[in-house]
């Protein structure tokens, strides 16, 4: 008969065992665009007991939990040696973020941690907190990691311990193991969701950037911008044009933010992104794609008209709910798009599509029309075509 503590672990350890060779299934769910999977592929419940548990019992008899895991969640990707490697934002109970890789064979279940979180180097005493890592494997060979680093705001008001400061990290690696970390980006407003473009652009590094006045508030930023960095060792942001535009009564009225890195196709580069509102019950987050120009990643070719994912049933409730953030896809060579999102700051989804559906979906959805007599317009169009079409049919 065994003992209290190893029948507890057992329990425990069989539990996991089969959450983490669980077989996902898609949804039922149909648009053509994207394929939602039933399971979520990564949550606090994923990470191995041999974090969150001594598993001594002379040093544990009581088998209680000592490191908290409160949620898996916006996540950067990455094919590599033939896997698919998700980079996770972990948060313990203690509100601290850190990443920690997870692996699967086939990109859609069966992820297992690796056995230590990401052991990043740090450059400045002040960083507190660190999330939302965007992998890029660019052109100069190196695999870089851009995130945000965040600090107190020392110049806050006495008694002001929330007011913090949104900077960006940049670390580069080879093999996943050892990390080099480069300075900070240096820019004079605060800098979340930034993301390196694969390739040099006109011989320099280019990145997608996202301005804002304050932490959480936008202000005069005016949505996602792009910038051409001379020197990667020492980043700074002399200039940002603007690709991605936020505007009045869309998905992306309060602030939106680049996604992934884009991927190369042959019609264009394609992105995700996320788009911010506000309504009654806080800020909404969904996620959305746009198309830019082969030959200039900056320029805007399309923009289909709102949302292309957003909360639905369980992904609406969480940490933060309301909330759809995605800052990984994987593009397979035979066309699919493996894409990794996470619902409401608590837990990561997968969905597929293809290249070709997700610029079928960017070329021929109306752009958004800014107005209501627009939609009905758009819709009216549509109604038109499928009556002339069916009445052709049926004769
Ligand atoms: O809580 C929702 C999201 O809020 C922030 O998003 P943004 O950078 O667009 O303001 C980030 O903190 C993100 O991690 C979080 O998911």
């Amino acid at each position: 008969m065994k003992d209290q503590f190893h029948q507890q672990l057992e329990a425990l350890l069989k539990e996991q065992t089969q959450l983490l060779a669980a077989k996902n299934h898609p949804c039922s769910s149909y648009n053509g665009y994207v394929q939602r999977f039933r399971n979520p592929v990564l949550t606090a419940a994923h990470t191995p007991l041999f974090w969150r548990y001594d598993l001594n019992p002379a040093t544990n008899p009581l088998l209680l939990q000592r490191f908290g895991v409160n949620a898996v969640f916006n996540s950067g990707a990455i094919k590599w040696k033939g896997k698919y490697l998700i980079f996770a934002r972990v948060e313990g109970y203690d509100r601290k973020s850190f990443f920690a890789i997870a692996e699967s064979p086939n990109g859609i279940d069966n992820f297992k941690f690796w056995d230590y979180p990401v052991r990043l180097p740090e450059i400045d005493s002040r960083e507190t907190n660190v999330y939302d890592m965007r992998l890029t494997a660019h052109e100069d060979g190196w695999i870089y990691g851009i995130f945000c680093s965040e600090r107190r705001d020392e110049t806050a008001r006495p008694g002001d311990l929330s007011s913090a400061i949104a900077a960006t990290g940049i670390v580069r690696t080879r093999d996943f193991c050892s990390w080099e970390r480069l300075p900070n980006l240096k820019s004079k407003n605060h800098q979340r969701n930034v993301v390196l473009h694969p390739e040099f652009v006109k011989g320099k590094y280019a990145l997608y950037t996202r301005p804002q006045e304050g932490f959480i508030d936008a202000g005069k930023g005016g949505g996602i911008c792009w910038t051409l960095i001379d020197d990667i060792n020492n980043a700074v942001i002399e200039t940002e044009q603007l690709v991605e535009e936020r505007l009045y009564h869309t998905i992306k009225e309060a602030k939106n933010g680049e996604g992934p890195p884009p991927i190369k196709t042959h019609k264009g580069w394609l992105h995700l992104a996320h788009g911010v509102r506000q309504c009654a019950s806080g800020l909404r987050y969904v996620l959305y794609l746009y198309l830019t120009d082969l030959a200039a990643p900056e320029k805007l070719i399309a923009s289909p008209a709102g949302y292309f994912m957003a909360p639905e049933a369980e992904e609406r409730i969480g940490d933060v709910s309301n909330v759809l953030f995605a800052n990984g896809w994987i593009a397979d060579a035979d066309g699919k798009v493996v894409i990794y999102y996470a619902s409401s700051d608590t837990r990561m989804h997968v969905a597929t599509s293809t290249i070709d559906r997700l610029l079928d979906y960017c070329l021929h959805t109306r752009p958004d029309g800014l107005k209501s007599s627009a939609s009905v317009k758009a819709i009216s169009d549509i109604i038109t075509a499928n009556k002339k079409y069916l009445a052709l049919q049926s004769v």
